[in-house]
Protein backbone atom coordinates (compact mmCIF):
# COMPACT_ATOMS: atom_id res chain seq x y z
CA UNK A 1 0.00 0.00 0.00
CA UNK A 2 2.90 2.61 1.08
CA UNK A 3 4.73 1.38 -1.99
CA UNK A 4 1.66 2.53 -3.93
CA UNK A 5 1.14 5.92 -2.38
CA UNK A 6 5.23 6.54 -3.36
CA UNK A 7 4.49 5.20 -6.66
CA UNK A 8 1.96 7.29 -7.28
CA UNK A 9 3.82 10.47 -5.81
CA UNK A 10 6.68 9.68 -7.76
CA UNK A 11 4.64 9.13 -10.78
CA UNK A 12 2.88 12.44 -10.31
CA UNK A 13 6.23 14.49 -9.67
CA UNK A 14 7.96 13.48 -13.02
CA UNK A 15 4.57 14.22 -14.75
CA UNK A 16 4.36 17.69 -12.99
CA UNK A 17 8.86 18.56 -14.32
CA UNK A 18 7.57 17.14 -17.78
CA UNK A 19 4.94 19.17 -17.79
CA UNK A 20 6.96 22.13 -16.35
CA UNK A 21 9.55 21.82 -19.11
CA UNK A 22 8.31 21.95 -22.44
CA UNK A 23 5.85 24.95 -21.11
CA UNK A 24 8.91 27.14 -20.00
CA UNK A 25 10.89 25.69 -23.23
CA UNK A 26 7.56 26.98 -25.18
CA UNK A 27 7.75 30.22 -24.82
CA UNK A 28 12.11 30.77 -25.68
CA UNK A 29 12.50 30.53 -28.66
CA UNK A 30 15.07 31.77 -31.29
CA UNK A 31 14.45 34.83 -33.57
CA UNK A 32 16.84 34.40 -36.55
CA UNK A 33 17.66 38.09 -38.70
CA UNK A 34 19.72 38.03 -41.85
CA UNK A 35 21.53 40.76 -42.71
CA UNK A 36 21.01 40.18 -46.30
CA UNK A 37 23.99 39.95 -49.06
CA UNK A 38 24.69 43.60 -50.66
CA UNK A 39 23.94 45.28 -46.92
CA UNK A 40 26.17 48.25 -47.09
CA UNK A 41 24.49 49.59 -49.67
CA UNK A 42 20.65 49.04 -48.83
CA UNK A 43 18.72 50.75 -46.26
CA UNK A 44 15.11 49.06 -44.18
CA UNK A 45 15.91 46.48 -46.04
CA UNK A 46 19.23 45.23 -45.11
CA UNK A 47 17.90 42.98 -42.24
CA UNK A 48 15.49 40.35 -43.15
CA UNK A 49 12.52 40.48 -41.76
CA UNK A 50 12.10 43.98 -40.79
CA UNK A 51 10.33 44.24 -38.50
CA UNK A 52 11.40 41.02 -36.77
CA UNK A 53 8.78 40.06 -33.36
CA UNK A 54 10.13 38.40 -30.68
CA UNK A 55 8.95 37.44 -27.20
CA UNK A 56 10.84 38.04 -24.12
CA UNK A 57 13.09 35.35 -23.19
CA UNK A 58 13.74 35.06 -27.18
CA UNK A 59 17.32 34.98 -28.36
CA UNK A 60 17.39 37.18 -31.37
CA UNK A 61 20.36 35.88 -33.41
CA UNK A 62 21.70 38.22 -36.48
CA UNK A 63 23.56 36.09 -39.20
CA UNK A 64 25.95 38.29 -41.54
CA UNK A 65 25.32 37.03 -44.91
CA UNK A 66 27.13 39.79 -46.55
CA UNK A 67 30.66 40.20 -47.74
CA UNK A 68 31.14 43.13 -45.31
CA UNK A 69 31.61 43.63 -41.59
CA UNK A 70 28.76 44.90 -40.19
CA UNK A 71 27.18 45.63 -35.96
CA UNK A 72 23.78 45.90 -34.81
CA UNK A 73 23.35 48.43 -32.75
CA UNK A 74 19.89 49.57 -30.46
CA UNK A 75 19.40 53.23 -31.18
CA UNK A 76 17.88 55.50 -33.58
CA UNK A 77 19.65 58.15 -36.16
CA UNK A 78 23.04 56.59 -35.43
CA UNK A 79 23.01 56.93 -32.19
CA UNK A 80 23.52 53.95 -29.72
CA UNK A 81 21.51 53.63 -27.03
CA UNK A 82 23.20 50.91 -25.36
CA UNK A 83 20.55 48.22 -25.49
CA UNK A 84 22.18 45.76 -27.61
CA UNK A 85 25.06 45.43 -29.64
CA UNK A 86 27.96 47.00 -27.89
CA UNK A 87 31.20 45.79 -26.29
CA UNK A 88 31.74 46.36 -22.46
CA UNK A 89 34.18 49.65 -23.52
CA UNK A 90 31.22 50.97 -25.62
CA UNK A 91 32.67 50.39 -29.05
CA UNK A 92 30.38 48.38 -31.25
CA UNK A 93 30.65 44.53 -31.36
CA UNK A 94 31.68 43.43 -35.28
CA UNK A 95 29.68 40.75 -36.67
CA UNK A 96 32.32 39.41 -39.52
CA UNK A 97 30.41 37.95 -43.03
CA UNK A 98 28.82 34.29 -42.12
CA UNK A 99 29.21 34.95 -38.27
CA UNK A 100 26.23 35.93 -36.10
CA UNK A 101 25.38 37.69 -32.80
CA UNK A 102 23.32 37.48 -30.48
CA UNK A 103 21.07 38.74 -27.81
CA UNK A 104 18.08 37.59 -24.92
CA UNK A 105 15.75 39.66 -25.10
CA UNK A 106 14.29 40.27 -21.65
CA UNK A 107 12.12 42.97 -21.59
CA UNK A 108 9.49 44.06 -23.69
CA UNK A 109 9.95 46.83 -26.16
CA UNK A 110 10.18 48.60 -29.33
CA UNK A 111 14.14 48.04 -30.12
CA UNK A 112 14.97 50.07 -33.52
CA UNK A 113 18.72 49.30 -35.02
CA UNK A 114 21.19 49.94 -36.91
CA UNK A 115 24.40 49.19 -38.05
CA UNK A 116 27.52 51.74 -36.28
CA UNK A 117 29.55 50.98 -39.84
CA UNK A 118 26.55 51.69 -42.38
CA UNK A 119 23.90 54.19 -40.79
CA UNK A 120 21.76 54.14 -43.28
CA UNK A 121 21.20 50.07 -42.75
CA UNK A 122 18.12 50.43 -40.01
CA UNK A 123 16.01 47.69 -38.47
CA UNK A 124 13.29 47.08 -35.90
CA UNK A 125 13.07 44.18 -33.22
CA UNK A 126 9.51 44.45 -31.58
CA UNK A 127 9.79 42.18 -28.32
CA UNK A 128 6.45 41.52 -26.62
CA UNK A 129 5.59 40.35 -23.08
CA UNK A 130 5.90 36.22 -22.72
CA UNK A 131 3.18 36.41 -20.76
CA UNK A 132 0.74 37.89 -22.78
CA UNK A 133 2.43 38.96 -25.89
CA UNK A 134 4.28 35.92 -26.52
CA UNK A 135 1.51 33.32 -25.09
CA UNK A 136 -0.80 35.51 -27.45
CA UNK A 137 1.21 34.84 -30.56
CA UNK A 138 1.15 31.01 -29.71
CA UNK A 139 -1.80 31.01 -28.22
CA UNK A 140 -2.94 32.60 -31.31
CA UNK A 141 -1.76 30.26 -33.50
CA UNK A 142 -3.47 27.64 -31.68
CA UNK A 143 -6.87 29.58 -31.87
CA UNK A 144 -6.89 30.11 -35.39
CA UNK A 145 -6.55 26.23 -35.65
CA UNK A 146 -9.56 26.73 -33.42
CA UNK A 147 -11.46 28.51 -35.21
CA UNK A 148 -11.11 26.74 -38.32
CA UNK A 149 -12.93 23.88 -36.45
CA UNK A 150 -15.06 25.81 -34.08
CA UNK A 151 -15.61 27.98 -37.21
CA UNK A 152 -16.63 24.64 -39.41
CA UNK A 153 -18.80 23.82 -36.81
CA UNK A 154 -20.67 26.74 -35.88
CA UNK A 155 -21.13 28.08 -39.53
CA UNK A 156 -23.01 24.48 -40.27
CA UNK A 157 -25.94 25.47 -41.54
CA UNK A 158 -29.63 23.67 -42.10
CA UNK A 159 -31.95 24.02 -44.77
CA UNK A 160 -34.84 22.65 -45.87
CA UNK A 161 -36.72 22.30 -49.09
CA UNK A 162 -40.14 20.68 -49.95
CA UNK A 163 -40.96 18.99 -52.99
CA UNK A 164 -44.97 18.43 -53.60
CA UNK A 165 -46.46 15.36 -55.79
CA UNK A 166 -49.83 14.43 -56.04
CA UNK A 167 -50.82 16.56 -52.85
CA UNK A 168 -48.02 14.67 -50.70
CA UNK A 169 -45.26 16.72 -49.47
CA UNK A 170 -41.65 15.80 -48.97
CA UNK A 171 -39.67 17.30 -46.99
CA UNK A 172 -35.41 17.56 -48.20
CA UNK A 173 -33.27 18.38 -45.26
CA UNK A 174 -29.33 19.68 -45.58
CA UNK A 175 -26.78 20.61 -43.79
CA UNK A 176 -23.38 22.14 -44.99
CA UNK A 177 -20.87 24.80 -43.88
CA UNK A 178 -21.34 26.64 -47.21
CA UNK A 179 -24.48 25.94 -48.77
CA UNK A 180 -28.17 25.60 -48.32
CA UNK A 181 -30.84 23.79 -49.70
CA UNK A 182 -33.04 25.60 -52.36
CA UNK A 183 -36.02 23.55 -53.96
CA UNK A 184 -36.26 19.63 -54.30
CA UNK A 185 -38.32 18.54 -57.25
CA UNK A 186 -39.35 15.02 -58.22
CA UNK A 187 -39.47 13.37 -61.47
CA UNK A 188 -42.13 10.81 -60.56
CA UNK A 189 -41.26 7.24 -60.56
CA UNK A 190 -37.33 8.25 -61.96
CA UNK A 191 -35.26 10.60 -59.73
CA UNK A 192 -35.02 13.51 -57.46
CA UNK A 193 -33.72 17.06 -58.31
CA UNK A 194 -31.88 18.52 -55.23
CA UNK A 195 -30.72 22.38 -56.30
CA UNK A 196 -29.02 24.34 -53.07
CA UNK A 197 -27.35 27.76 -53.61
CA UNK A 198 -23.70 26.83 -53.52
CA UNK A 199 -21.34 23.85 -54.68
CA UNK A 200 -19.27 22.41 -51.98
CA UNK A 201 -19.57 19.68 -49.48
CA UNK A 202 -23.25 19.03 -48.72
CA UNK A 203 -25.50 16.09 -46.73
CA UNK A 204 -28.74 15.60 -47.67
CA UNK A 205 -31.42 13.52 -45.96
CA UNK A 206 -33.98 12.61 -48.06
CA UNK A 207 -37.28 10.54 -46.82
CA UNK A 208 -37.90 6.90 -47.74
CA UNK A 209 -41.03 7.72 -48.94
CA UNK A 210 -39.54 10.04 -51.30
CA UNK A 211 -36.98 7.66 -52.72
CA UNK A 212 -35.11 4.79 -51.61
CA UNK A 213 -32.26 2.46 -52.30
CA UNK A 214 -30.34 6.00 -53.75
CA UNK A 215 -28.11 4.25 -56.16
CA UNK A 216 -26.44 7.52 -58.13
CA UNK A 217 -25.99 11.17 -57.56
CA UNK A 218 -25.19 13.62 -60.34
CA UNK A 219 -24.29 16.55 -61.31
CA UNK A 220 -24.69 18.47 -64.81
CA UNK A 221 -24.46 15.30 -65.84
CA UNK A 222 -21.49 14.12 -64.09
CA UNK A 223 -21.27 11.50 -61.27
CA UNK A 224 -20.30 12.39 -57.93
CA UNK A 225 -19.18 10.49 -55.65
CA UNK A 226 -21.20 10.11 -52.03
CA UNK A 227 -21.71 8.02 -49.22
CA UNK A 228 -25.54 6.89 -47.82
CA UNK A 229 -26.60 6.00 -44.04
CA UNK A 230 -30.27 4.91 -43.80
CA UNK A 231 -32.54 5.18 -40.68
CA UNK A 232 -35.69 3.70 -40.70
CA UNK A 233 -38.02 6.33 -42.40
CA UNK A 234 -34.81 8.47 -44.43
CA UNK A 235 -31.89 7.99 -46.13
CA UNK A 236 -28.90 10.67 -45.62
CA UNK A 237 -26.03 11.15 -48.34
CA UNK A 238 -23.01 13.02 -48.13
CA UNK A 239 -21.06 14.47 -51.07
CA UNK A 240 -19.07 17.31 -52.40
CA UNK A 241 -20.79 19.29 -55.29
CA UNK A 242 -18.35 20.21 -57.64
CA UNK A 243 -17.56 24.25 -58.01
CA UNK A 244 -19.96 25.49 -60.40
CA UNK A 245 -22.91 22.88 -59.62
CA UNK A 246 -26.27 23.55 -57.94
CA UNK A 247 -27.96 21.03 -57.85
CA UNK A 248 -27.88 17.44 -57.97
CA UNK A 249 -30.00 14.35 -59.81
CA UNK A 250 -30.18 11.64 -57.61
CA UNK A 251 -31.73 7.99 -58.76
CA UNK A 252 -32.88 5.20 -56.30
CA UNK A 253 -34.30 1.97 -56.75
CA UNK A 254 -37.84 3.53 -56.25
CA UNK A 255 -38.78 7.01 -56.46
CA UNK A 256 -42.36 7.89 -55.51
CA UNK A 257 -44.66 7.48 -58.97
CA UNK A 258 -46.88 9.37 -59.98
CA UNK A 259 -50.33 9.11 -58.59
CA UNK A 260 -51.79 8.92 -62.75
CA UNK A 261 -49.45 6.02 -62.44
CA UNK A 262 -50.35 3.99 -59.65
CA UNK A 263 -54.41 5.06 -60.78
CA UNK A 264 -53.69 3.56 -64.33
CA UNK A 265 -51.84 0.26 -62.77
CA UNK A 266 -54.94 -0.01 -60.64
CA UNK A 267 -57.18 0.52 -63.30
CA UNK A 268 -55.36 -2.10 -65.71
CA UNK A 269 -55.16 -4.63 -62.89
CA UNK A 270 -58.73 -4.26 -62.20
CA UNK A 271 -59.51 -4.04 -66.10
CA UNK A 272 -58.02 -7.40 -66.46
CA UNK A 273 -59.76 -8.66 -63.31
CA UNK A 274 -63.32 -7.60 -64.68
CA UNK A 275 -62.51 -9.59 -67.59
CA UNK A 276 -61.37 -12.51 -65.86
CA UNK A 277 -64.90 -12.71 -63.69
CA UNK A 278 -66.52 -11.81 -66.63
CA UNK A 279 -64.99 -14.70 -69.03
CA UNK A 280 -65.23 -16.87 -65.62
CA UNK A 281 -68.93 -15.87 -65.67
CA UNK A 282 -69.73 -15.77 -69.50
CA UNK A 283 -68.57 -19.13 -69.69
CA UNK A 284 -70.68 -20.25 -66.36
CA UNK A 285 -73.75 -18.87 -67.98
CA UNK A 286 -72.98 -19.93 -71.75
CA UNK A 287 -71.95 -16.81 -73.49
CA UNK A 288 -68.66 -15.48 -74.31
CA UNK A 289 -66.86 -11.98 -73.96
CU1 LIG B 1 26.97 47.56 -41.92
Amino acid sequence: MNAKIALAVGMTAILAAVLAIPSQAAFAATVNITIVPGASTKTNDAFSPNPAQANVGDTVIWTNKDGALHTVNSGTGGTADKKFGLKEDGSPVLIPPSKTFEWKATEAGDYPYFCSLHPAMVGDLKVAAAGSGGGATTGGNTTTGGNATGGGNATMQQGTATAQLDGKSYTVTSKSATSKVTTATITAGKSVNVAFDKAGEMELTLPKAMISGIQSVTANGQTVQFTSTNSTDSTTIKFTAPTGATSVDITGTMVVPEFGVIAALVLAVSLVAVIGVARFKGQAFGFRL
